[in-house]
């Protein structure tokens, strides 16, 4: 352990704060709205998002919900958490809110983790000569990983992916009796990821996976989204992921929601009962 050439804790990149904002709609109240004035508000409700959307630094989509768990969610990346909580206030303006009641919501921040490519800057410093707590060596990894960041910004700072459905759920690196992730050591914990990249990368053409982190930020570890056009495929990839010692020993799932993609112009059209 003294001879260890990387840190302990992995090192991470954040891009955008993520929110996912589920509401079941009060079928009940909305029909007693007056005729006339439901199509004024859910006309307000879609121009809304459609400005949200646009906002120059993040973006917003909205989710039709299977299941009871609710029926939209909507899902907003934004620069920093006091952006995201503009977004909430925003939304709590309109007159669609009356009809909307809150039933699962989730904050984390798209995460790239860097297992591989830590163990290569620490060996590549220390291969020039600098060691962990040599003057300089911070310095040095500063900009080693600054220059990671710049390769990976497209994928920190992207658009929320277009495919039709959205998977999404929380999880943690179970902490059992008898495992437990954060003992690891750090190439224990490279070599499942390892593993575990291995067989997403096989999902690549079909699956566009978003990370988010959210230790410290919300109740779970990680927020996964997965973005695909054919649903049966996040079926296969997480039956797949199940049998991979990261996610067989290590994970712990919280709820999933499945939800079919809308355009800001459907909102009106899903409120009246049609979808698609
Ligand atoms: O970022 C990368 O693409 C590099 C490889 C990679 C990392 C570091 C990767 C690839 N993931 C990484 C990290 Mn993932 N991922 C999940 C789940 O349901 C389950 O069992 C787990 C939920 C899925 C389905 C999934 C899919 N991944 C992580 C982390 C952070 C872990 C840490 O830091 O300790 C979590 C929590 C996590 C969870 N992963 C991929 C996928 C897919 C489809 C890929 C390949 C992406 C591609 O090649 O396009």
């Amino acid at each position: 352990m003294a001879e260890m050439s990387v840190p302990e804790v992995p090192q991470t990149l954040e891009g955008w704060y993520i929110l996912h904002d589920v509401y079941s709609v009060d079928w009940p109240a909305w029909r007693r709205r007056p005729d006339g004035e439901r199509e004024q508000i859910a006309a307000e409700g879609a121009a809304w998002l459609a400005s949200q959307a646009e906002c120059p630094e993040g973006d917003s989509a909205l989710y039709s919900v299977l299941t009871q768990k609710g029926d939209l969610m909507f899902v907003h990346y934004r620069k920093t958490p006091a952006e995201l909580n503009r977004v909430e206030l925003s939304l709590r303006q309109l007159r669609l809110f009356d009809v909307l009641r809150p039933t699962y919501s989730y904050l984390s921040v798209v995460e790239i983790g860097l297992y591989e490519l830590t163990a290569l800057a620490y060996s590549k410093l220390v291969k020039s000569g600098l060691k962990p707590g040599m003057p300089g060596f911070d310095d040095a990894f500063a900009t080693e990983m600054e220059g990671q960041r710049t390769r990976v910004k497209n994928r920190l700072f992207r658009d929320i992916p277009e495919q039709a459905y959205i998977c999404f759920y929380p999880m943690n690196k179970r902490r059992g009796e008898k495992v437990n992730w954060y003992a690891l050591t750090m190439e224990e914990r490279r070599d499942m990821m390892r593993g575990h990249g291995r067989i997403g990368h096989k999902y690549h053409d079909q699956v566009t996976q978003i990370i988010g982190g959210s230790v410290g930020l919300d109740d779970w570890e990680w927020g996964v989204s997965l973005h695909a056009d054919d649903a049966v495929v996040f079926k296969k990839l997480v039956y797949e992921m199940r049998f991979d010692p990261a996610s067989a020993l290590y994970a712990e799932f919280g709820p999933f929601y499945i939800g079919l993609r809308l355009k800001p112009e459907s909102l009106p059209d899903f409120l009246a009962g049609k979808i698609g």
